[in-house]
């Protein structure tokens, strides 16, 4: 049987989830190393086999071992160690691969080998954090640059991330943790961190969702989003606290020792050190799909983490929206029309008030190169404005990209040139990459 079948079968069994191990080669199968599987082992404590005898006819077999029907059978047994694998219980695979070492049968030598190729990559990765960031960061598409074969990578960076999610969700067992999205926070910001602190309610922590008494002015261009959309009020804190970061992993001058992790979909800073950061268009679409399998998501909490992706993505235009997030926010069942969203929601500039205080508030400061950078970032509907804004950054020295939302343009004024592209491109990243291209292009030709 392959993974699909071995998880319908656990979901329709009879038993609670805490009281089973889900065993040997089942379990693999369960976690995507291996293909496929003869029958499911699972190891129950004795509540568990009262549960079990409860609701199913048991056929014994000796030695402690009992078949629940052809395709499960069970041994009482609560010594075997344990992991945790999406809200199921399943054997370490440490020992599972000693015992199969161990027994030196015939069947089990495709099995080693298939191991061996595992933990040959998974050591690897596990050996070079920066090299593990990178691969739990890049998705299921995107191996080209590592030396593996895709179907390993594939397999490892699924475990290294339930790894990594696993380590954050078990530093907060018996703590009183606060989930906290960035200063100013965005919409991304809130929802993703309401909705984790739900998630991690549901497995019992002591969770709440939060945002700093200093620094918490919600940000212009989402207000009117979260005013009529997210009536939840996060507790205000000192930064005294221990923190689960959302939407964010940098300290923000919280000490780092007070941050047990972070779920992100920026760059990583390497400043906190149990991260789970993935390039999704939202970091609520992040958790959504890292928890849908064991966390029955709300109406409203799916309707939340649909308006945090449409801010987050420009209302699904940025280059930042891809394929993959398309069938995850199709999946939320959003029942508005995203246009009428837009332009309900969506903030462009207000020329009203002059050139010189859009250059006040728009603009942010980054280092490129050692060289800091400042850049107004303008949305519109036309281009009414522009020259009067790109001779306004020639005076101030200032990068300027200038967004027309209608056209689905952008003009990117900076160092005395004008770029103009015939698409959306809203993210600094991204235009510091293409002005980085255009530099190698132009020494290569000069
Ligand atoms: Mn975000």
């Amino acid at each position: 049987m392959n993974r699909e079948k071995v998880l319908n079968l656990l979901n329709d069994l009879n038993i609670s989830k805490e009281e089973y191990i889900v065993l040997s080669s089942s379990s693999l199968v369960l976690r995507g190393i291996y293909e496929k599987c003869g029958d499911i082992d699972i190891a129950v404590t004795k509540k568990g086999f009262e549960e079990l005898k409860k609701n199913y006819q048991l056929e014994s077999k000796g030695n402690n071992w009992y078949k629940i029907n052809d395709e499960i059978e069970l041994v009482v047994d609560d010594t075997v160690s344990k992991e945790k694998y999406k809200g199921f219980n399943v054997q370490d695979i440490n020992q599972y691969f000693e015992y199969v070492k161990s027994a030196n049968r015939e069947k089990d030598k495709e099995r080693i080998k298939v191991l061996e190729e595992y933990f040959k990559a998974y050591n690897y990765f596990k050996n070079n954090r920066q090299e593990m960031y990178r691969l739990i960061e890049v998705r299921d598409n995107n191996f080209e640059t590592f030396n593996f074969d895709n179907n390993i990578l594939r397999k490892v960076r699924h475990n290294l991330l339930i790894e990594k999610i696993n380590n954050i969700i078990n530093s907060c067992k018996d703590k009183e943790v606060y989930v906290l999205g960035h200063n100013n926070p965005d919409a991304d910001s809130l929802i993703s961190s309401y909705v984790l602190s739900n998630i991690l309610k549901s497995k019992g922590i002591n969770a709440h969702f939060c945002i700093l008494d200093k620094n918490y002015d919600y940000t212009f261009h989402d207000k009117k989003l979260l005013e009529e959309n997210f009536n939840h009020k996060p507790k205000v804190v000192d930064d005294n606290r221990l923190f689960i970061f959302t939407d964010h992993n940098d300290l923000q001058g919280i000490k780092k020792e007070n941050v047990l992790g972070a779920f992100d979909h920026h760059r990583i800073k390497y400043e906190i050190d149990n991260i789970v950061e993935i390039e999704y268009a939202s970091t609520s679409l992040l958790i959504y799909d890292l928890f849908k399998d064991e966390y029955d998501f709300n109406e409203e909490e799916k309707r939340l983490v649909a308006l945090a992706t449409l801010s987050d993505s420009d209302y699904l235009t940025s280059s930042r929206f891809t394929e993959i997030d398309r069938k995850l926010f199709d999946e939320l069942e959003l029942k508005e029309n995203v246009k009428d969203l837009q332009l309900k929601y969506f903030i462009t500039t207000d020329f009203s008030l002059g050139v010189d205080k859009n250059f006040e508030i728009n603009k942010k400061e980054y280092l490129r190169d050692n060289k800091k950078i400042t850049r107004i970032q303008i949305t519109s509907y036309d281009d009414n404005c522009l020259d009067e804004y790109i001779n306004k950054a020639k005076e101030l020295e200032y990068l300027l990209i200038w967004v027309n939302y209608k056209d689905e343009t952008t003009t990117i004024y900076y160092d005395n040139e004008v770029i103009k592209l015939n698409y959306l491109l809203s993210s600094t990243f991204l235009v510091f990459e293409l002005l980085n291209n255009r530099k190698e292009l132009s020494l290569k030709r000069g």
